[in-house]
């Protein structure tokens, strides 16, 4: 995808940068609208992990999916699997009474890996067809937090039966291209399927976003445009392109 935006800007021979940006823009709006961007919640029960650097938006981004999955109908279950601290767990919880949808939260302290089988366990028990898994900030230099969200990962994939399911790297607008350093490396520990960006909202354009899509050819599916619950929509890549090259 890389290879075909830089030749999709080449082809139109820019000589100006304003005429590089308009060969940017003509190369990646059709790129990034032809891609599926929907949420695959299919399984049942169906499930989105997300992860990301401390404050990056996780936990208000599944406080808002929670909200918005229930207005479709589903029955959402969300599982605080951030048991490093009490009150991450409390936040996660408050978030999920705010949407109006269940929680189960994982005891302080506890082994993710298994809150996350727990709770998905307690969604079948439950009826809930979609379970919403927050889990603790991270860096991907922190190797053994990598690690225990690999781990996470693959007791998912074992606790589903192998049926697909979200995982979301959940970025924020405001990092820049350090967002294209921590997507690769989380690309590389745990199978992502898509990106969330938060705090679109800001003076943050979000365009490191097209060098990472390109990349590691992930979408991303979903933005956070503000802290209230319904500040959160499906990703619009034309209106983001839009944006970014009007500036
Ligand atoms: N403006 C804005 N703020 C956001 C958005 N998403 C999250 N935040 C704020 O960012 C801060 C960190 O969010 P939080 O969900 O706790 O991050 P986490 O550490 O990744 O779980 C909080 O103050 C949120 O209100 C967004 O889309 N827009
Ligand atoms: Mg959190």
């Amino acid at each position: 995808m890389a290879a075909r935006l830089t030749a999709g800007v080449k082809k139109r021979t820019p000589r100006t940068p304003e005429e590089a940006i308009e060969a940017l823009a003509a190369t990646a709006i059709p790129m990034m609208s032809s891609r599926p961007r929907d949420l695959d919640l299919r399984a049942r029960p169906a499930c989105v992990l997300l992860y990301g650097v401390n404050g990056a938006g996780k936990t208000t981004t599944i406080g808002k999916l929670a909200h918005r999955l229930k207005g479709q109908g589903h029955k959402p279950l969300v599982v605080a699997a951030d048991t490093y601290r009490a009150a991450a767990i409390e936040q996660m919880v408050v978030w999920a009474e705010r949407a109006g949808v269940e929680s189960f939260a994982g005891k302080s302290g506890a082994d993710p890996a298994s809150v996350v089988f727990d709770g998905l366990q307690a969604a079948r028990g439950r009826g809930s067809d979609v379970v919403l898994v927050d889990t603790a900030g991270r860096m991907q230099t922190q190797r053994n937090l990598i690690e225990e969200l690999a781990k996470v990962g693959r007791v998912a994939a074992k606790a589903l039966g192998d049926q697909p399911f979200e995982s979301l790297l959940v970025l924020d607008a405001t990092a820049g291209l350090t967002s294209l350093i921590q997507a690769r490396a989380f690309n590389q520990a745990i199978p992502m399927t898509g990106l969330v960006v938060a705090k679109l909202d800001s003076t943050a354009k979000g365009g490191a976003l097209i060098a990472i899509e390109a990349e590691l050819d992930v979408p991303v599916k979903l933005v956070g445009v503000g802290e209230g619950i319904d500040d959160i929509a499906p990703f619009d890549p034309e209106a983001f392109l839009r944006a970014l090259f009007e500036a």
